[in-house]
Formats: structure tokens, C-alpha cells, sequence
């Protein structure tokens, strides 16, 4: 289903004189262009397998057909985003909905679509057919030893999938908690869950690293045994080196400052990565920067600045991955402009100044500092992130294409209406 690189060409084509005027424009006065085109292109956002389906509530899910059978389609899925914005060459896979059946088979189709394996993610928060102990209290919580037992088995084998593909970390989310006072015996938990996540990071090749992802609420609601950064923090620095947390943007409470656990986190060098999306109550997985742009921009300001004072590699040292659901929207056009989303809170990130706005803030001249940031934020870098996918040899407008040639219904041809994809 990939568009060839004409239907591409010809539409770049048709886009590219109003493109270079908005482009010349812009680019006038950005002195580091140049690095900033290198940046955006060599940044990969991973799309996770579990969103490449419509996705749903306990009231409702309205698949919209076309979704892709089996791992090989979701590839081909993500393939066909990458082909037109260049910046979604890697998966994350969530076991057991992503069993590879054909390594070799899986690999080779990776390597045609030039995607790579991003972190593989474990699943305790769901009963298995077959499976002989329940989660319903918990995982790695759990009061039973059998049960945390087979949780860090279950761990442990995500860990085999992960390094027969090519991956390097494993993404620890775990739904543990409770849903009233009384019912967990929470330092208990507490202990019980890092035994258990010590006995998954022994077993870590030593290239690899383990995420540790926290949630505030949800499917517990009174306490999650991993529920902000501060408990994460507290696992990951027990557990040791190779351990960090992972930053949901969905998994905060209402008003949570979370471009200061970013810096803070970044600071402790024990910050390990992304699920981006966007939320204005819960967990609501909504299209990044679609509810709080300015939100994911001043993240991506810290996230610059922290990382460039420790001299990281901004591609490779942080994990950069999406993690959403598609109830409303076709998947493929929400994945894409979430991806764009991205680019665009990180291009706005990279013009800020940040010595002017260091200066700033050694007067405490607080409207020189917000009119900083705000300027950058104010500022249309469409124009420099189309550049970077053209340069990549990707569309001007990935979503023009999309829709002009029909993919949906390409899709829904191939693969019919009824199908749903596995994930949430
Ligand atoms: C939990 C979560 C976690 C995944 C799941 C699909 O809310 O964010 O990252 O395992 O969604
Ligand atoms: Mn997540």
C-alpha cells in the first residue's frame, strides 16, 4: 500500500513554489537553520503496534475497517506513514498482542521498510487465555509469590522477543494498585514490586534498558503502586544503571507541571523517554498537541536544554514514542498528525535563544523570559519541518496524499470493514 515515490514527487511538486516562498521566508532570519533541517531529519518518533487499530472505551469502539490483521500489516501501516513524513522509522510492540510468528520473516520486513524495533512492552494488566494465575489483584504487587513469579517470567520473555528482533529496552507499565482504602498494604507493594522488577533487571542484556512508566489512576482507582515520576524515580534509582522512567503525558494529575519533572528527571539522568499524546482529563490518549501545544513545546524546551547541558544525543539517547488511541479519527491520519505535532513543538524548541533567555532570568526580567519562549511558540515552523521531510525525500503534506489517493479504502479492499487489530 506504499505510495510510490512519484505519487510523492508530483505532489511535492505541485506544493513547492507556495512551499519555498513560506520556506525563504522563514528561513531569512533563523541563523542555525542548517542544524536545525539536521535535527528534525534525524529525529525518529517509534509508533506504537497497539494504535494502528481504532481504539475504544468500555462504552464503545467504532472500528472504521481496513485495520491490519496480523504484525506484518502493521508494518506495512507504519512503513506507509514513514514513506511520507520520513520520521516514523521505528515500531514499539506490545506482547502478547505482537508475537512475531517468523523472526527472520519479521526482521527481513523491517529492514525492506527501514524501521527499527523500538522498546518492547510487557503486559500484566490483562488475563491471557490459558494463563493459570490471575492479575486481578495485581502483578508484580501481588500478595501471591506465584503471581508475581509469573509476571517477571512473563517479563523475562518479552525481554527473548526483544532480542531476537533487535531491540534494546523493555517498557514496564503495570496497572497494579488498589480501588479503596484499606485494601493494600501499599510499603508491601512497594517492596513486592521492586523484587520483582530486580529479578526482570538482572536478567537485562547489558546494552539493554528498562523503562519503569507511571500512571496517576486508572485501571485502580484509589492508589497506583507506581502512580507519579517520585515513585518511579524511587524503582529506577534502586534498581540501578540501566534503569529509567518513562513519561506518559496522559498520566498525570489534572495541572501537573510536567515540563519540570522533565527537567528534573533529565537533570538525575534518569530520564529514559516518551509515550506522547495529549489528554485535557485522564488518560485519554488524544492527539499530541491537539488540547495543550504550548504544553509539549515547553516540554520539548526543557528537554533541549537539559539534554544539550548534558551533551546527549537528542535521536538516540531518549526514547521518543507515541502512545494513543484512535476512536474517532482514522488511525493513520491521527498517527500522522501527531507526528507533525511532534516535529513541530521540537523545531519551535530548537529556536529558542536560550542564552537571551538565561540572561532573563539572571535580571528576573520575567517578560523578557516568557517573551522568549512565547515568540519561538508564536513562530510557523511548518514551513522548516516540511523542508526536513522533503530533504528526506518524504511529502510536503503527508495527509494531502493520504486522502488524495484513498488509502483508507485501499485498505479496507484489501483487508475488509469487519477486521479489528489487536492493542487497545
Ligand atoms: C497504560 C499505557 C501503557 C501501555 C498501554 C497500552 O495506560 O499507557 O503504556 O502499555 O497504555
Ligand atoms: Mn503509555
Amino acid at each position: 500500500m506504499l505510495p510510490d515515490k512519484k505519487i510523492i514527487a508530483d505532489s511535492n511538486d505541485r506544493l513547492l513554489k507556495s512551499h519555498n516562498q513560506h520556506f525563504s521566508f522563514l528561513s531569512g532570519n533563523i541563523s542555525h537553520l542548517p542544524s536545525i533541517l539536521d535535527k528534525l531529519q534525524a529525529f525518529q518518533v517509534a509508533i506504537p503496534s497497539w494504535a494502528l487499530g481504532t481504539g475504544g472505551t468500555r462504552f464503545g469502539r467504532f472500528p472504521g475497517g481496513g485495520e491490519p490483521r496480523n504484525l506484518e500489516e502493521k508494518m506495512e501501516d507504519i512503513a506507509l506513514l514513514h514513506s511520507l513524513n520520513r520520521s516514523s522509522g521505528a515500531i514499539s510492540l506490545h506482547i502478547p498482542w505482537d508475537i512475531p510468528s517468523d523472526y527472520s520473516k519479521i526482521k527481513a520486513l523491517a529492514s525492506d521498510y527501514g524501521l527499527r524495533f523500538d522498546a518492547m512492552n510487557s503486559n500484566t494488566f490483562q488475563d491471557q487465555a490459558g494463563q493459570d494465575l490471575s492479575y486481578k489483584f495485581g502483578s508484580m504487587q501481588h500478595v501471591q509469590k506465584a503471581i508475581r513469579k509469573q509476571a517477571v517470567d512473563h517479563n523475562i520473555e518479552v525481554i527473548k522477543y526483544g532480542k531476537e528482533l533487535g531491540s534494546s529496552s523493555l517498557t514496564v507499565w503495570l496497572a497494579d494498585g488498589s480501588c479503596f482504602p484499606g485494601q493494600l498494604n501499599f510499603r508491601k507493594a512497594f517492596q513486592n514490586t521492586l523484587e520483582s522488577l530486580q529479578m526482570v533487571y538482572e536478567r537485562l542484556p547489558a546494552d539493554w534498558k528498562m523503562f519503569v512508566e507511571y500512571k496517576a489512576f486508572e485501571p485502580n482507582f484509589y492508589s497506583t503502586t507506581i502512580g507519579d515520576w517520585g515513585q518511579s524515580l524511587l524503582y529506577t534509582s534502586k534498581l540501578g544503571a540501566k534503569a529509567f522512567t518513562l513519561v506518559d503525558l496522559g498520566h498525570h494529575l489534572p495541572n501537573a507541571n510536567i515540563e519540570q519533572i522533565v527537567s528534573l528527571l533529565l537533570m538525575e539522568g534518569k530520564l529514559g523517554g516518551f509515550h506522547f499524546n495529549d489528554s485535557k482529563y485522564g488518560d485519554d490518549d488524544l492527539t499530541v498537541g491537539s488540547i495543550k501545544p504550548y504544553q509539549l513545546f515547553l516540554i520539548f524546551n526543557e528537554l533541549v536544554e537539559g539534554m544539550d547541558a548534558r551533551n546527549m544525543n537528542h535521536t538516540k539517547d531518549l526514547a521518543w514514542m507515541i502512545d494513543a488511541s484512535h476512536n474517532v479519527k482514522d488511525p493513520l491520519e491521527d498517527l500522522l498528525q501527531s507526528v507533525e505535532a511532534i516535529m513541530i513543538s521540537y523545531a519551535q524548541a530548537l529556536l529558542v535563544d536560550k542564552v537571551k533567555l538565561e540572561a532573563a532570568r539572571m535580571e528576573n526580567d520575567v517578560v523578557a523570559a516568557q517573551e522568549e519562549l512565547q515568540n519561538a511558540f508564536r513562530t510557523d515552523v511548518r514551513p522548516i519541518v516540511a523542508e526536513a521531510r522533503l530533504l528526506s525525500g518524504g511529502a510536503l503534506d503527508p495527509l494531502s496524499i493520504y486522502r488524495d489517493q484513498k488509502i483508507r479504502q485501499q485498505l479496507i479492499n484489501t483487508r475488509g470493514s469487519e477486521i479489528m487489530a489487536t492493542g487497545l
